[in-house]
């Protein structure tokens, strides 16, 4: 039975598993779904977030067990090293550029996207929680081409979609990119645009962005 991918393309944790599915040539279904606390959503989704995987009508939440189980499931171009201690810093980094990157940025969001405002405490947090998340990613990331080095990884599916939006939504709210001192970033995330999963991922993103903003306004 095809894997269902469920949730919507503007959404970077979406995103990050759909290249995964793309790279390593899963066949997969897109189903829309939008992030909800209905009760049907959370039956699938306990915290209402996307994404969320269908297999056998039974469903996955949250996208890096969702990655780990698709590695399992499916054998062909694995996206994890074979040597424990490499997989373990593969993990490593999708763990720092969640929890130090991605979590941290986040809490720009609703001003950089969404015409909000944040707070002057979050403004002054992120300015100084984000530079050590960068760095400490900057200090695990090899660039060689890729995040853990030659071979395309789960850490690479997660970083093209975090990174841009570090730079994105710093640059809106400071005026500033925060990974401009490491321009080892931004020519990563430029390599990482050529991929044809990665474009077809931006097409899909902008042809799912006007739903998205038309929902978001009727809110
Ligand atoms: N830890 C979750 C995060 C997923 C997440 O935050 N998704 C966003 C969309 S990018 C979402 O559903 N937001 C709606 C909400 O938090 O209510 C994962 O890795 O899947």
């Amino acid at each position: 039975m095809t894997l269902k991918l469920c949730g919507f393309a503007v959404s970077n944790y979406y995103n990050k598993v759909k290249m995964q599915l793309l790279e390593k040539g899963v066949p997969f279904e897109e189903v829309l779904v939008w992030a909800s606390q209905d009760e049907g959503h959370r039956a699938r989704s306990p915290r209402g977030k996307v994404p969320y995987i269908e297999v056998d009508g039974r469903a996955l939440a949250e996208s890096s067990v969702i990655a780990e189980y698709v590695e399992e499931a499916y054998a062909q171009n694995p996206l994890l090293p074979r040597d424990p201690f490499e997989r373990a810093k593969v993990r490593e980094l999708v763990v720092f550029l969640e929890l130090h990157v991605e979590l941290v940025a986040r809490r720009l969001y609703r001003e950089a996207f969404f015409g909000g405002k944040i707070s002057d405490e979050a403004r002054a947090e992120v300015e100084k929680e984000l530079p050590r998340g960068l760095s400490a990613l900057v200090q695990l990331a090899r660039f060689a081409p890729y995040l853990a080095g030659p071979t395309l990884t789960l850490a690479d599916c997660a970083a093209a979609q975090h990174l841009p939006l570090v730079t994105m939504a710093t640059k809106r709210v400071y005026g500033r990119d925060f990974a401009e001192p490491y321009p080892q970033i931004a020519q990563y995330v430029k390599a990482m645009n050529q991929r044809p999963a990665a474009q077809r991922i931006a097409a899909d993103r902008k042809e799912n962005a006007q739903l998205y903003a038309e929902k978001t306004a009727r809110k």
